[in-house]
């Protein structure tokens, strides 16, 4: 696990992203969908979507962004605690969705990417080490479900 300094500065660098949420939501989704196409090809709301200028003014796009990185920081927040809010997000992303696990590392090196480029200031090798093994423990967490619900991932 994380100690309370290292949950600490999850918090903190969290803090500076929440009030940009739509807009680091919108750079999360299109990077992963640009760096990793084979993940758009989940979501039948964004299929359609070919090229960058499509991506950039989809609000739907955005708004699902948005969905990602506030289930995300709702996660975060828990340090650790968070069985409540992982169980149903491992539920449908296994059965529903059929997310690999490979597609949350993917977009858990691009949030820490983007949180990287967007707030160098607040964000430390410390901070950068602290959120990584967050992330880490969110995507052991869900595979450890996957496993629950018999889905390979
Ligand atoms: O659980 C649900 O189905 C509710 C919608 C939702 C939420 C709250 C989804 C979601 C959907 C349904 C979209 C819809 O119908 O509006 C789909 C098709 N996800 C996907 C697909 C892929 C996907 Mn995710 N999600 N999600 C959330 C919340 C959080 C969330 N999802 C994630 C990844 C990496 C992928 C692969 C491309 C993902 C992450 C990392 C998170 C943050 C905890």
């Amino acid at each position: 696990g994380l100690s309370d300094q290292e949950w600490q500065k999850v918090i903190d660098i969290w803090g500076k992203v929440e009030p940009d949420l739509p807009a680091r939501g919108q750079e999360v989704i299109i990077s992963l969908f640009q760096n990793h196409p084979e993940t758009q090809d989940k979501f039948d709301k964004f299929k359609n979507l070919k090229s960058m200028d499509e991506m950039r003014s989809s609000e739907e796009l955005k708004k699902h962004g948005t969905t990602v990185l506030t289930a995300l920081g709702k996660i975060l927040k828990q340090k650790g605690n968070h069985e409540a809010e992982v169980t149903p997000l491992a539920q449908s992303h296994a059965n529903k969705h059929k997310i690999p696990i490979k597609y949350l590392e993917f977009i858990c090196e691009i949030i820490v990417g983007i949180i990287a480029e967007k707030y160098a200031a607040d964000f430390g090798p410390d901070s950068q080490a602290a959120m990584r093994k967050a992330l880490e423990l969110f995507r052991n967490d869900m595979a450890s479900k996957y496993k629950d619900f018999g889905f390979q991932g």
